[in-house]
């Protein structure tokens, strides 16, 4: 059994995680732990601030744990709301008014390509490992289903006729960005314990 703290704020990313991974790999919250407070989030890059959000948790709690930076990648917004896109349209971190930033910011566009990307980064012991995820897609015109969370109402992957928010969890987890991350975090750690 491995158990790893995951550095999240945010419950809609604990349970799509919580369900792709297999039983043998438990989930620890951060209120399990203690961890009550707002995990610093300064970084200019999703790169950098998964590294600061997994690198806080180990360092003054100890625990070996992941975290999850993500973002909205859109082309002709030239990559916005992309390391802000929480924080899009203010600090209480407010989906349905970044939606509609963003559908007001898209008004009259036609190329309306964007991705999702998803950067884990991992702190084990003493080493660090950053694991990668990108699911390109569309923005809609107007925001199309009710599941999911942030900007899932607006977003059609690629290859697919419908938002995230009108995915089953399982069914997002399969394309998304998260769920293709979390799926080399998985292979990571199939190569350490013996099959
Ligand atoms: P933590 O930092 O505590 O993990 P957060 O919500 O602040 O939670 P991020 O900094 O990674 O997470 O913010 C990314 C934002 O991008 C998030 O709040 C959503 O608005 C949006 N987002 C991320 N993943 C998404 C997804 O799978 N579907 C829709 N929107 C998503």
């Amino acid at each position: 059994m491995i158990e790893i703290v995951f550095s999240t704020n945010n419950m809609n990313k604990f349970k799509e995680v919580k369900l792709q991974l297999p039983k043998d790999i438990r989930l620890i919250s951060l209120k399990d732990i203690g961890c009550y407070e707002k995990i610093p989030e300064t970084e200019t890059t999703i790169r950098s601030n998964a590294i600061q959000k997994a690198k806080y948790i180990k360092e003054k709690y100890g625990f070996n744990c992941f975290s999850d930076d993500s973002g909205l990648e859109i082309d002709n917004l030239n990559g916005e709301p992309g390391v802000n896109s929480a924080v899009y349209a203010g600090l209480e971190k407010n989906s349905k008014k970044n939606i509609n930033k963003v559908l007001k910011k898209l008004n009259g566009k036609k190329n309306r390509d964007a991705s999702f990307k998803t950067i884990i980064a991992l702190y084990l012991d003493d080493n660090l490992l950053t694991f990668e995820g990108i699911c390109k897609g569309q923005i809609t015109k107007k925001p199309i289903g009710i599941k999911g969370f942030g900007y899932d109402p607006i977003f059609i992957p690629k290859g697919f006729n419908k938002t995230f928010a009108e995915m089953t969890l399982k069914e997002k987890n399969m394309i998304s960005h998260r769920g293709l991350a979390v799926n080399k975090l998985i292979c990571f750690f199939n190569k350490l314990r013996p099959c």
